[in-house]
């Protein structure tokens, strides 16, 4: 009987890492996959800039209504916006950098309308002990094999996906966007972590995260696979739950000032080349979905350093990460050290803004 058991249990289990998109695909559905499609073929013309938090604040400002460090330096947009859903699932009304849920709801419409991309990841507390998600504890194995705190995980997601769901035009669509759960998979300071998880525990927790926002009515999501820098296309594929649950590669980077600029490039273009291994073998976009050199102290940081380095990547996007604080930015200001160089980045034709993306109709099918 517990033979028995175990076996219906592993079968669905199994059918659980297998079944999505299954279903009859909603309208929704079929705009996210506009979107992958017309990703795919803009790959081919250049790599969409991106900047967390971009709208909601930068240096010396916050919540003021256009404004975007990237705009004051460029006079353009980014194309990507990331944003961090890190507790939503507490039901706070701020998230943990402090942007307003509301604000960000209005900033993903904004965006879209313009035609631009959003994306989210989510740095949420842990499910066990409601620590931050830089807690190392063995977090999933206890979620899979406890209910109560299944239950936990089962009450967060229901936050995120009414978040996700609640992402709506006037015309009442849905807006497609890039979900990116659990990232930065293969190291080891989340709750989620390397050495906190096994492979197979991963891979389940994985496919029963995007079963359930499934289950609960997300269909305007697209979901991106996204580790840290790897050495390895094992490493890399260790985790990775299977091609039907994920629709983006992606890795997580950055420069630290410890590193010299040819270094960090070196040792990041191995990764991307394991990355291009990968998407070429599993069809899928990749991108840089975080990077940055933190305060950008090298002068000719973006045409010298990162440029070089993503410009024979394949890349769909590369993700900056936030301005948070004056010790704590990633892009620059005006009068900022790599100001300058970072205008003659954004007249590079193969790197587009958001005026170029504009012009895309990224969500019309073609
Ligand atoms: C980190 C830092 C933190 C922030 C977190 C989630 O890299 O920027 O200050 O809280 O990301 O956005």
């Amino acid at each position: 009987m517990k033979n028995f058991s175990v076996l219906i249990l592993a079968i669905v289990l199994f059918a659980s890492c297998k079944d999505k998109k299954s279903d009859a695909v909603s309208n929704e559905l079929a705009q996210a996959d506009v979107l992958l499609e017309n990703l795919k073929s803009l790959t081919k013309k250049g790599v969409l800039f991106g900047h967390q938090d971009d709208l909601a604040y930068g240096n010396g400002w916050a919540y003021e209504d256009g404004n975007s460090d990237v705009k004051r330096v460029v006079g353009d947009y980014p194309a990507v916006y990331g944003w961090d859903l890190g507790h939503i699932e507490l039901g706070d009304t701020i998230n943990l950098d402090g942007v307003p849920f509301s604000k960000m709801k209005q900033y993903a419409l904004e965006v879209y309308k313009r035609g631009g991309i959003n994306t989210f990841s989510w740095h949420g507390t842990s499910p066990y002990n409601r620590k931050t998600a830089w807690d190392t504890t063995a977090t999933i194995k206890h979620l899979l094999k406890e209910p109560k705190f299944m239950a936990e995980y089962h009450k967060d997601l229901d936050k995120v996906a009414e978040f996700l769901i609640s992402l709506k035009d006037e015309n009442g669509n849905t807006i497609p966007v890039i979900y990116r759960p659990l990232h930065e998979l293969t190291g080891s300071w989340f709750w989620w972590g390397k050495k906190q998880t096994s492979p197979e525990d991963f891979k389940k927790f994985w496919c029963l995260t995007l079963d359930y926002l499934k289950s609960k009515g997300v269909t305007n999501a697209l979901y991106a696979f996204s580790t840290s820098e790897v050495k390895t296309k094992g490493e890399f594929l260790e985790r990775y739950p299977g091609d039907r649950y994920v629709d983006i590669i992606g890795v997580d980077a950055y420069h630290m000032s410890s590193v010299d600029g040819a270094t960090f490039s070196q040792g990041l273009k191995k990764t991307l080349a394991i990355l291009n291994e990968v998407g070429k073998e599993h069809n899928k976009l990749m991108a840089l979905t975080e990077i940055g050199s933190e305060q950008i102290p090298d002068p000719k940081w973006w045409t010298e350093v990162l440029f070089p380095t993503i410009e024979e990547a394949n890349l769909s996007y590369v993700l900056l990460w936030r301005n948070g604080r004056p010790d704590h930015y990633y892009v620059p200001y005006p009068g900022q050290t790599s100001a300058k160089d970072f205008e003659e980045f954004y007249k590079n034709p193969k790197v587009l803004f958001q005026k170029e993306l504009t012009a895309e109709k990224i969500y019309q099918k073609k």
